[in-house]
């Protein structure tokens, strides 16, 4: 395909692993973040056979450090790009700590059926086996893939395609660190073939009632831990700070505890919406007679880090606790 043919693909960089470097080739876990995107894009050249990139310097910051405001701008610099006729697909680079978080948050904000990929490193730049140059360059296939619109957005990492719905980092240095449990990977990147084998089924970008176009700032949500000896004095803490919802990160299939209770009663007493939501890692947290009960809301197969991004956008539509189950049950 002639190069004036390839799809025109915009790269924003956030930062992350993908931008690091270590002092060391062998060092993989102790490293800085050095690079600019110009820098991460030098060292795949191959990518120009595959689309006409251009790059911006989003941020620079490693994940743990990504906030509400910048989730937000990041959202409408990615709508503008995408409503323009000369950009076909957009991939950000992003620290894996909290990219699924983004990315599922870009899943319900973004307006567009263009493909938006997220894209990270397990390994500094630096490292053997560094992992984030074909990781790149497997986005960019991706983005530029024909199949891939409509798809919602994408997390690509380890040859693997997700749905930002459904991935999780899973592991905390494995090159194969985020895997979805049993809803399955819906591609693969095998080389030059790009091969999806799923569509993703839940409600996102173009049909979901998320605008932020004129959110300013997101309502803040909290995520407490269920533990055995645990009070409730975590969830009057975050009521106290002026959390408007609170994620619990339960026991089991989102089990409350007598304490985990007198939270949730706490926390409707402030007019506060209490998810529950589970510390197990796999598995839905389903309805059950304690939603009546305490007007709390199960989490559905969302686990807390992402439960928190949909009730921040749900709490800018509605604070009405069986409302907020019909978002949960739906997205
Ligand atoms: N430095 C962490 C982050 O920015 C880890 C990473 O990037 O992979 O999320």
């Amino acid at each position: 395909m002639p190069a004036s043919a390839l799809p025109r693909v915009v790269i924003l960089g956030t930062g992350g692993t993908i931008a690091a470097a270590a002092t060391a080739t062998t060092n993989t876990t102790d490293y800085e973040l050095t690079h600019g995107i110009e820098a991460v894009l030098a060292a795949v050249p191959e990518m120009q056979a595959y689309a006409r990139v251009s790059a911006e310097q989003f941020v620079n910051m490693a994940s743990q450090e990504v906030d509400n405001a910048t989730l937000l701008r990041l959202a409408l610099r990615i709508n503008v790009l995408l409503a323009s006729d000369d950009v076909d697909a957009v991939v950000v680079t992003h620290g894996t700590d909290t990219m699924e978080e983004t990315a599922y948050f870009l899943n319900l904000v973004v307006k567009s059926i263009k493909p938006v990929v997220v894209v990270g490193a397990m390994r500094p730049s630096t490292a053997l086996s560094a992992d984030g140059p074909l990781n790149l360059i497997n986005a960019v296939k991706v983005a530029a893939a024909p199949d891939a619109a409509a798809k919602g957005v994408l997390i690509v990492l380890n040859d693997r395609i997700g749905a930002a719905r459904h991935m999780a980092k899973t592991h905390t240095t494995a090159t194969d660190a985020f895997l979805v449990s049993e809803f399955g990977t819906i591609g693969t990147v095998l080389g030059t073939e790009v091969n999806f084998h799923a569509q993703p089924l839940r409600a996102h970008t173009i049909h979901t009632d998320f605008d932020v176009t004129q959110v300013a700032t997101l309502p803040k949500v909290d995520i407490t831990y269920g533990y055995q000896n645990a009070d409730s004095y975590m969830v009057d803490a975050a009521i106290t700070a002026g959390a408007k919802g609170i994620v619990y990160a339960a026991t089991g299939n989102g089990t409350l505890s007598e304490a985990a209770k007198r939270g949730a009663a706490s926390a409707r007493e402030h007019g506060v919406v209490f998810v529950r939501s589970t510390r197990v890692g796999g598995g839905s947290v389903t309805h059950h007679r304690v939603d009546a009960e305490l007007d709390t809301v199960a989490a559905n197969s969302l686990n807390p880090q992402k439960a928190r991004i949909l009730l921040s956008l749900v709490l800018t539509l509605t604070s009405d606790p069986r409302r907020v189950q019909t978002y949960f049950d739906h997205y």
